[in-house]
């Protein structure tokens, strides 16, 4: 059908980790041959392993390694590679290292270097979808000249109001000023906060939604002019901007409030010519209005979320369009299956506010059964290390059901046998439990209103119940018969052994 294909032999993954290895399996199953790069701490990891070839690129700090977009090229140039999947994160929304790429002759698996750029500025992503159908959260048209022109606009929309920086996006520099006597103070310190963290000292201003969910939209797109919409996800829980559970479909959409969102985020899309993976971020007020917030040009953590819902392989639909290749659906063909949660197991410690719990996985056995997928890049005896992000693994339950996806996701979890390192896998089977998450009425509160670390002592203290039950049984074998005396020393590093 397409003509200028261009068709990709092999491919370097550009990433590490869970993703480096979900995208290698696609790539694998599409009869690619795969290249994987990796880091000195990287070494032994499955990812580098499951690759046809694997080159080392550099010590351990990303900046010396994953981020070095010249030993990238070299190695895409060395060994023949035809196209990069840069996965998510490190260099997969860099517009230097695609424009670096496609000088050397090699395809980027990824949209292009300008519709990153204006998608990764807050204000050219609202300039460029207004007037597109597209529905923006009332404030300021670019950036604020001056505290005069804030408060005029703040009086019109009316307090309180969020101050946003147009570098900034994923929630950082971000300020609420919740009235007019505290304008003057929240503006010059927004501007300062953004000029220190973006060097860019532009800012502007919106109606603040209070209690907004976030819901997302997978988009679609060829380079035929066909875009489609996989439906969303939602991704109200979070931790500090850090996504913690996902869900697809949201439990709180209708019918023709989904096909309106999803034509906004096909819109967002064309107004940069969009092509591959991308998700359009909203938020969604009590009232069920919503409002454009960020789009963000790769794929995301969350994918298989989209994948169980629409049975459809994001990777291969974005190897295909990279070729060339016409998406082989419409809109029409796409329909939502069953219901799909996702939990990031992170290396943290929940009942220490979230502190990163690194360390080795003395024990790792994932859970299996029907309707359960783990995406992840770690085995038993590895140590997870310090260098990068400390998820673990994704898990991701389908069902028929939300209820039957709530229920496999619990089972799951209990399921999930990890030791070494503390994981937020408790946090996650506390959120399953919650009667707001249950029920679907949660927003982006829900941490901070359902959250302390004391509502983790229930399930902590069964857990060390039955390690505790388990160590005085082998003791008691071991010494023959004998009772445990209370506050013997072997006892307590019984316990100690079983625990970590
Ligand atoms: C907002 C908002 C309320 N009002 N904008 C945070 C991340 C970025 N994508 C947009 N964010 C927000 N923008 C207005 N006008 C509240 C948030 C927000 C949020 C959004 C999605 C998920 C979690 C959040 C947590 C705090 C604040």
């Amino acid at each position: 059908m397409a003509n200028n294909n261009r068709s990709i032999k092999k491919l370097l993954v550009a990433n590490r980790g869970e993703i480096a290895l979900r995208v290698m399996r696609s790539a694998r199953e599409m009869g690619i041959k795969t290249v994987a790069v990796y880091s000195e701490a990287d070494r032994t990891a499955p990812f580098v392993r499951f690759a046809d070839e694997a080159v080392c690129i550099g010590p351990a700090p990303s900046k010396e390694s994953y981020l070095v977009i010249e030993k990238l090229v070299k190695v895409c140039t060395d060994l023949k590679v035809d196209a990069v999947h840069p996965g998510y994160g490190f260099l997969s929304e860099n517009g230097a290292f695609c424009t670096a790429l496609e000088k050397a002759g090699v395809i980027f698996i990824g949209p292009t270097p300008h519709a990153m750029k204006v998608m990764g500025d807050k204000l050219a992503a609202k300039e460029a979808v207004k007037g597109n159908g597209v529905p923006l959260v009332p404030g300021t048209e670019g950036a604020v000249n001056g505290l005069d022109e804030a408060m005029t606009v703040a009086k019109t929309i009316t307090f309180p109001i969020l101050i946003k920086a147009a570098a900034g996006g994923g929630g950082k520099g971000m300020r609420i000023v919740e009235k007019e006597s505290e304008l003057k103070e929240g503006l010059e310190r927004a501007i300062s906060e953004a000029t220190n963290a973006f060097g860019d000292g532009s800012v502007f201003i919106e109606k603040y939604v209070a209690g907004p969910r976030h819901i997302e939209v997978q988009i679609m797109a060829d380079t035929h002019g066909n875009t489609c919409y996989l439906f969303e996800r939602e991704c109200s829980v979070q931790r500090r901007h850090q996504k913690v559970v996902e869900e697809a479909p949201s439990a709180v959409l209708t019918p023709e409030l989904r096909k309106q969102m999803g034509e906004a985020a096909v819109a967002v899309a064309r107004s940069v010519d969009y092509r591959g993976a991308g998700t359009v971020e909203f938020l969604l007020d009590e009232r069920m209005n919503f409002y454009f917030m960020e789009m963000n040009t790769r794929l995301q953590v969350e994918h298989p979320v989209t994948e169980m819902i629409t049975g459809l392989d994001l990777v291969k639909l974005q190897i295909r369009v990279a070729e060339g290749e016409e998406l082989p659906f419409t809109q029409e063909d796409l329909s939502i299956n069953g219901h799909a949660i996702e939990v990031r197991v992170y290396a943290e410690d929940p009942a220490n506010n979230f502190l990163p719990d690194i360390g080795k996985l003395t024990t790792y056995r994932p859970p299996q059964g029907p309707g359960v997928r783990v995406d992840d890049g770690f085995e038993e005896g590895m140590t997870i290390p310090i260098h990068y992000d400390p998820m673990i693994a994704k898990l991701i339950t389908h069902g028929a059901t939300r209820e039957e996806a709530i229920g496999r996701m619990e089972r799951a979890i209990d399921d999930y046998a990890i030791s070494g390192v503390e994981t937020t896998l408790t946090f996650c089977r506390y959120v399953m439990g919650h009667e707001s998450f249950r029920s679907g009425k949660y927003d982006t509160h829900f941490v901070r209103d359902h959250f302390t670390p004391e509502v983790l002592e229930g399930v902590d203290n069964e857990e060390r119940m039955a390690a505790a039950l388990v160590a005085a049984h082998l003791l008691q074998e071991r010494t023959g018969g004998q009772p445990i005396k209370p506050g013997s020393s072997s006892g307590a590093s019984a316990w100690k052994l079983k625990r970590r």
